[in-house]
């Protein structure tokens, strides 16, 4: 019985980790990315695009669940009580033919519902990972060595750990080639995040970052928790809210104020910081949405656990009804990388601009692939 308690109460846990890596002195990591850095496949971007259906279902009001909320609260977790919602992106951002292309795999609009769960107030932080990383000796993907049997052909010197940096030009750049401002930098980790010099100093309240998804997993299972997935994550980010362009509304910033960590000034080459930070931000720096959490948009990437595919939405509209307690598609695919296997990531970052990925669009869907598949990219270059 016991067991079966604690089984029950892991499965309600949501732990919020993140993808990427960071920047501090104008130089980002970003460990989500290095698939399509290293495999130059970005030309076939254009061939994501899907089908626009003919009739658009409009984004129809939330409906929580109105079950009593569990009186034990895990340290540091808020209750989001699931429902009933219209989970997707209606308003693409105005940047429909560059970089990682607008909303159309965030379409067509369908009505989920999930179950309520407990989800973490902040992403992790270096902090709390590095807990987690003494406790256990894990070693994570970016500090690993690849293996010539995990990456046949390969030459032997490539064979360096390390992880993909933000690495900005010093002069304005066409937004449709992102190898630009992506460097893969051996060395660089979740605990030297910009190359093998840089630490953690003074960061211990930062999010986490270069972190694969293998990486999540241990630590939410170490943790007693497991990662949302993506249907739990845009109910909790949308905070009960609906039809609302981002986590707080649809201002993007109300009344003159900052509502998250995104990038000002000239994308990539200079982040002004005019938010109060150049680069990413300490966790919970902005203000949480209506359920509690901080971060749902900017800042730094999150992981969910389903597995990514452009038509899921489409799948599950044809469907119809009300889909329950989705888990994603059975396979992942990405017709602009069909080798790779994707995980979908949500939140966008402090990179993102109006001019460039604006996921911060609180509907909208990024993919990564695996690490391991990441990383022979990089040596097929
Ligand atoms: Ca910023």
């Amino acid at each position: 019985m016991q067991a079966l308690v604690r089984r029950h109460s892991t499965l309600k846990r949501s732990v919020r980790i993140v993808v990427a890596l960071a920047a501090v002195t104008g130089v980002a990591a970003f460990g989500v990315f290095r698939s399509s850095f290293f495999s130059r496949a970005h030309k076939a971007e254009a061939s994501q695009r899907v089908t626009e259906p003919a009739e658009a279902v409009a984004l129809a009001p939330t409906i929580p669940n109105t079950t009593a909320v569990p009186t034990s609260s895990p340290d540091g977790m808020v209750w989001i009580p699931g429902g009933e919602f219209s989970m997707g992106a209606m308003d693409p951002p105005a940047i429909e033919q560059v970089g990682m292309h607008a909303a159309a795999d965030a379409r067509p609009i369908h009505r989920v519902y999930v179950d309520g769960f407990w989800m973490d107030k902040t992403d992790v932080t270096n902090e709390e990972f590095a807990r987690f990383a003494k406790a256990t000796g894990y070693v994570t993907t970016a500090e690993r060595k690849p293996t010539a049997e995990e990456f046949p052909g390969a030459p032997p010197e490539n064979l360096v750990a390390g992880s993909v940096v933000f690495s900005p030009p010093d002069h304005p750049v066409p937004l449709n080639n992102h190898f630009q401002w992506w460097s893969y930098v051996k060395g660089a980790s979740w605990r030297h995040p910009e190359d093998p010099h840089s630490n953690l100093k003074g960061r211990e309240k930062f999010p986490v970052v270069q972190v694969a998804y293998p990486d999540a997993l241990a630590y939410a299972k170490w943790s007693g928790k497991r990662l949302p997935t993506e249907a739990e994550w845009e109910f909790a980010a949308r905070g009960g809210l609906a039809a609302k362009r981002y986590p707080w509304g649809d201002e993007f910033q109300p009344n003159g104020k900052w509502m998250a960590n995104t990038h000002q000034g000239d994308f990539p080459v200079t982040d002004t910081g005019a938010d109060g930070y150049a680069g990413i931000a300490p966790v919970a720096e902005f203000p949480p949405n209506r359920y509690g959490l901080y971060d749902m948009a900017g800042n730094v990437w999150q992981w969910t656990s389903d597995w990514y595919r452009p038509d899921y939405y489409q799948q599950l509209a044809v469907a119809g009804g009300v889909t329950r307690n989705p888990r994603g598609p059975d396979t992942a695919y990405d017709p602009a990388e069909p080798k790779e296997k994707k995980k979908v990531h949500r939140g966008g970052s402090f990179l993102c601009t109006d001019q460039y990925c604006a996921r911060y669009v609180v509907g909208t869907r990024a993919k990564a692939s695996s690490p391991r598949l990441l990383i022979i990219s990089v040596f097929a270059v």
